[in-house]
C-alpha cells in the first residue's frame, strides 16, 4: 500500500499542477477586447485627442501616431500617461535632462502608468495597459521640450 502510493503521488502531483495552470489561464483571460484609443500628433505640437474615457481595470490600447513631417530631433512626440498627484512640471524639468530616456527621468519611471516610445515623422507605437481601478482624472502629456506648454497634454478619465 505505502509503495503504491509513492509511486501514483507524483503523477497526482503533476495533475494538480495542470489544474492549477488550467485555473490561472482562466483568470488571467481578459473578458473583453482592449478599449482601442488613437492619437496622431503634428509639427504644431498637438494631439488630435486630448481627453477619453475608460472603465477602472479596463484594457486600454493606445496608439500614437506622428503625423508630422519635422525631424524627431526638433519635433519628437511622445504619450506618457501619469499617476496621479504627480508634480508635471518637476517631471518635465527632470525629463528635459533624459532626452536618451525619451524625456522620462529615471527618477519618474515609477510615476508613469504607460508610455509610448518617442516617435519622428511618420512613426507610430501602440501600448496597452490595465487603466486604474482608481476613478479619476489622469493627465497624458508628450514630455518632449516645449511642447506641454504648447498644449500638448489631456486628460483621460476613469469612470464606472
Ligand atoms: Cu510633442
Amino acid at each position: 500500500m505505502r509503495k503504491l502510493f509513492r509511486s501514483t503521488s507524483p503523477t497526482l502531483l503533476v495533475a494538480f499542477a495542470a489544474l492549477l495552470f488550467a485555473g490561472f489561464g482562466c483568470a488571467k483571460k481578459p473578458s473583453e477586447p482592449p478599449k482601442e484609443i488613437k492619437i496622431t500628433a503634428d509639427d504644431k505640437m498637438k494631439y488630435d485627442l486630448t481627453a477619453f474615457e475608460v472603465k477602472p481595470g479596463q484594457q486600454v490600447s493606445v496608439t500614437l501616431t506622428n503625423v508630422g513631417t519635422s525631424p524627431k530631433a526638433s519635433m519628437g512626440h511622445n504619450f506618457i500617461l501619469l499617476k496621479q498627484n504627480t508634480n508635471v512640471q518637476k517631471f518635465l524639468d527632470e525629463g528635459s535632462m533624459h532626452a536618451a530616456q525619451d524625456y522620462i527621468a529615471p527618477e519618474f519611471a515609477n510615476s508613469v502608468i504607460a508610455n509610448t516610445k518617442l516617435l519622428g515623422p511618420k512613426e507610430s507605437d501602440t501600448i496597452t495597459f490595465t487603466a486604474p481601478f482608481v476613478p479619476g482624472d489622469y493627465v497624458f502629456l508628450c514630455a518632449f521640450p516645449g511642447h506641454y506648454a504648447s498644449g500638448m497634454h489631456g486628460i483621460m478619465t476613469v469612470k464606472q
